[in-house]
């Protein structure tokens, strides 16, 4: 490091470190500035005792390392990190080793627990398989450390983030279930994004969903694995799950049917779909139980991966969490421990080179020519892999419905 070099750096952080560390205090007194004048009236106006109000707020400072922070004065800074952003291959999700380890504790878990799931399915119509996939994935069955508060998280997210809305009901939300008794403060620990106990809930997802399973008259879901689970069953069912139907089946889809059909406001009898030459990958045909109801093909990585007909409750397990990959790894699991242990039979294709920036530059030319891609935000949902699929077929192109390098470029 040359001398001057040497004289600039030190000269810089005898400049910057003060003054951040004075912005920083700046910003953390607006921020009990805003808790006590802001948030307190409408905590208040909720019902809110100021008793509660103190003991969640006590000691509470901002979390200065939580993701998507503007702090007041300062620019969002996650447009820019999402232009840089590979856009990747959905292979990434079903990491056979992940997977594996999951199935397995699941498999030892659903017989130590058979009694009680047995029960929970009995009152919710939800499989046990289903309801312990979502519990391995939400918080490794209960063993991932979940060390936040969620009063700071909630509510440096509610004073600076890029959804301080959303992040403001739900605080509000977490406050309600303190005054209410159903939780300690201490008790009320959540992950980075707020999400709470072992089957990741939002606090408005707790008053909503939560229920006491094991009858101690507390929705407990950060310790009892009873009302973790029948909670969950709880919210599926109150989502629409429909009982005695699978989530969805691996198929092979041959050319004839257009993978621009997919998606679930364009479903059919599974029948139907069979007829047009749609089977399942297994070999076996649809269970008899599924032939006259209806399904959606589903092509995550339109023709380069596997490809499934997903039934109504496939798409339930997306109230959980809104993606088709997140679903389908909870699929894949719930079949592997009450089935056969087997992963999808067929690869990803292997995805390269694109941007997400670049994939949402297609988007908006795509949106521009009239085509509804559920919004552009570089990211492949199945409204943009079908249109892409449908621009394709008019351009003379056998389409793919996925945004393939090559095709990126062409927008
Ligand atoms: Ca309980």
């Amino acid at each position: 490091m040359s001398r001057f070099i040497i004289i600039l750096t030190i000269a810089l952080s005898v400049f910057v470190t003060p003054s951040l560390a004075q912005n920083t205090a700046k910003v953390e007194r607006q921020f009990q500035a805003w808790l006590q004048n802001d948030l307190w009236p409408e905590a208040k106006r909720n019902g809110v005792s100021k008793r509660n109000f103190k003991k969640a707020f006590k000691g509470v400072k901002l979390n200065w390392k939580l993701p998507d922070l503007v702090p007041p004065g300062t620019k969002p800074k996650a447009k820019r990190k999402q232009v840089q952003t590979e856009f990747k291959s959905p292979a990434r999700y079903f990491n056979p080793n992940n997977m594996n380890s999951v199935v397995s504790s699941g498999k030892k878990l659903a017989s130590k627990h058979k009694r009680l799931l047995a029960r929970i399915e009995k009152k919710y119509g939800v499989p046990g398989s289903v309801l312990l996939a979502i519990w391995g994935r939400e918080s490794a069955f209960g063993r991932a450390n979940i060390p936040h508060n969620a009063f700071q998280v909630l509510a440096t997210k509610a004073f600076m983030s890029t959804r301080k809305e959303l992040f403001r009901k739900e605080v509000l939300a977490a406050l309600i279930i303190i005054d209410k008794g159903y939780a300690s403060p201490s008790q009320m620990k959540s992950s980075w994004a707020g999400a709470m106990g072992q089957p990741q809930f939002l606090p408005s997802s707790y008053l909503e969903y939560a229920v006491d399973f094991d009858g101690d008259g507390k929705r407990n879901i950060w310790g009892s694995t009873g009302d973790t689970l029948a909670s969950i069953a709880n919210y599926l069912k109150k989502y629409g799950w429909q009982t005695g139907r699978d989530w969805g089946f691996e198929a092979s889809i041959p050319n004839n049917v257009s993978c621009a059909l997919e998606g679930p406001d364009q479903m059919r009898k599974i029948s139907q779909w069979s007829k047009a030459g749609v089977k399942r990958i297994s070999g076996n045909a649809f269970p008899s139980h599924e032939q006259n109801k209806k399904g959606a093909i589903l092509l995550p990585a339109g023709r380069g991966g596997p490809v499934f007909v997903a039934t109504p409750n496939f798409y339930v397990i997306k109230k959980y969490n809104n993606s088709d990959l997140y679903a389908l790894f909870v699929g894949n699991v719930a079949d592997r421990i009450q089935y056969s242990n087997k992963p999808f039979q067929t690869g990803w294709q292997k995805v390269s080179g694109n941007k997400r920036h670049e994939v949402k530059k297609m988007q908006e030319v795509l949106i521009s020519k009239g085509y509804d891609v559920g919004g552009a935000d570089g990211l492949a949902g199945f409204k943009t892999r079908r249109s892409i699929g449908d621009w394709q077929s008019k351009n003379g192109l056998k389409p793919t419905c996925f945004p393939n390098a090559g095709l990126v470029k062409r927008f």
